[in-house]
């Protein structure tokens, strides 16, 4: 494998509080990851290998532990990022309602091009069963297809769609980085 096939790509988590970020990475990475926590920030990042495509693909995922209050987090936060995981609540429409202000936020602030591949998870799909779903799949797709977004529902808790959402974010940084 030449070095020309290993790639780090940095992505980073985005949407409102307890949608499910932390939950959905947990998922994807299994026991045992490692992260740094980057105490200025209130973020950490892990880090964690995979083949995309046949690219060897080192991800680095960024998790914010809270709100940031100023700038200057914001903008490291964002900065030299490859692509976002869009994250709401299929329970809390508010968290729908507020999708397009982190889309705005990622592109505005990552400093690439415009056009910095997110893809939109609908998270917690395991809740349906219970009734308290408030956002139909219906409204997620029309949204993500006006925003030009991916769309895939998932659970952290099942682990449905999970591998998916990532792979998906992957082949779309692989089609974006070699265009
Ligand atoms: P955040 O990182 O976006 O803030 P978290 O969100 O990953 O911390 O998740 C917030 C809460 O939602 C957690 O519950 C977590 O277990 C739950 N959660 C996350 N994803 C799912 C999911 O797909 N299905 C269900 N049923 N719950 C989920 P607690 O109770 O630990 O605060
Ligand atoms: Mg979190």
């Amino acid at each position: 494998m030449s070095n020309e096939d290993h790639r780090l790509w940095k992505i980073v988590l985005l949407g409102d509080g307890a949608v499910g970020k932390t939950s959905l990475r947990k998922t994807y990475l299994g026991e045992g990851f490692e992260t740094d926590y980057l105490s200025t920030m209130g973020a950490d990042f892990a880090l964690y290998d995979t083949t995309i495509k046949n690219t060897h693909i080192r991800w680095q995922i960024w998790d914010l532990a809270g709100q940031p209050v100023f700038k200057d987090v914001v903008r490291a936060y964002y900065t030299k990022v490859f692509g976002g995981i869009l994250v709401y609540d299929i329970t809390r429409r508010q968290t729908f309602e507020n999708v397009e202000k982190w889309l705005n936020d990622i592109l505005s602030n990552s400093k690439r091009d415009k056009d910095v591949p997110v893809v939109l998870l609908a998270n917690k799909t395991d809740l349906r069963e219970e009734g308290t779903e408030t956002v139909s799949t219906n409204e997620g797709k029309e949204l993500a297809d006006r925003l030009g977004l991916s769309f895939i529902e998932t659970s952290a808790k099942t682990g449905d769609g999970v591998q998916a959402a990532f792979d998906q974010l992957g082949k779309e940084i692989l089609e974006f980085t070699s265009s």
